[in-house]
């Protein structure tokens, strides 16, 4: 049995996937920051498959490192590693933007998965065996109006994505980017700041993507033989064609 340790497995994108991940047997390690989430999906998905829950701030460094070394036994070796906690914070000029929101993304979209990373990749090397997915976005291919920092933190990912796959090479472990268009999740209610008006709006009319469908091809990248890597992957709903042309009802 393969473990899986999501970040973000709370809400939208990881909480799929975790239930995906359940349904086809792999052991799981869910984390995020809100408890009683992690606990009602233990609950949950429990009665498909062993769960482990950690709930800890991707950005607050010691957080994260006593948060896995605290991982029961049972799972501590880490099979697959799906980076993909992270959020939007404002849509504003460079101008106008807060630097509260800035420091926000730079913290939890970069540096919250350079620290789950460094974590976990050194028993990853050890094994000679694993798998990184690293969720980033098509802002991260792209930039929009508005989007400057929350594309500047994608598009890190990016580079972080292709880096991890030249680091690692030697010891076997496959790196994946995987990079969706719009998702209708949490993320414009996080964006926005609980604005459920305005974040509605993001996914009205047209048929956004799914957490579901991106946590279906999240299964697909991770289920191929060992010998076959994704290296990268963009995906758009298919109203989408680019970051701001949608076509809309
Ligand atoms: P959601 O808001 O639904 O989920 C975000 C998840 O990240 C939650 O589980 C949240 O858990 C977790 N998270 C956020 N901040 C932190 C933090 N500081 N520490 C730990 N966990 C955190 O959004 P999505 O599912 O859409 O987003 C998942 C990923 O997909 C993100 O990286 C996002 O940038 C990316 N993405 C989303 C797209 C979209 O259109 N929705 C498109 C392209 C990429 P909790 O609050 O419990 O900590
Ligand atoms: C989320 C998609 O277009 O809001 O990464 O940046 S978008």
């Amino acid at each position: 049995m393969k473990t899986a340790f999501i970040t973000g497995a709370t809400s939208g994108i990881g909480k799929a996937t975790a239930e995906l991940f359940a349904k086809n047997k792999f052991r799981l390690v869910l984390c995020g920051r809100r408890k009683e989430r992690l606990e009602e999906l233990r609950t949950n998905l429990s009665k498909l498959t062993q769960v482990t829950t950690l709930q800890f701030d991707v950005s607050k460094r010691e957080e994260v490192k006593n948060a896995i070394a605290s991982i029961p036994e049972e799972f501590k070796k880490i099979d697959i590693l799906i980076n993909n906690a992270g959020n939007a914070h404002g849509l504003s000029t460079i101008q106008e933007g807060s630097i509260d929101d800035w420091e926000a993304m730079l913290d939890i979209n970069v540096k919250g998965l350079l620290y789950v990373s460094k974590a976990i990749i050194p028993q990853m090397i050890e094994n000679n065996s694993g798998f990184i997915v690293n969720i980033g976005s098509t802002a991260g291919k792209e930039v929009y109006r508005n989007g400057n920092v929350y594309c500047a933190s994608k598009f890190a990912v990016n580079a972080l994505n292709k880096s991890m796959r030249l680091d690692l090479n030697e010891y076997n472990i496959r790196v994946s980017g995987i990079h969706p268009g719009l998702v209708e999740t949490e993320f414009s209610d996080v964006r926005f700041k609980g604005d459920s008006d305005r974040a509605k709006t993001v996914y009205q009319g047209y048929k956004a993507l799914q957490a579901e469908d991106i946590a279906d091809i999240i299964h697909f990248v991770v289920t191929r033989p060992y010998h076959v890597n994704i290296e990268d992957l963009v995906v758009y709903p298919t109203a989408q064609a680019s970051a701001t042309i949608i076509n809309k009802n």
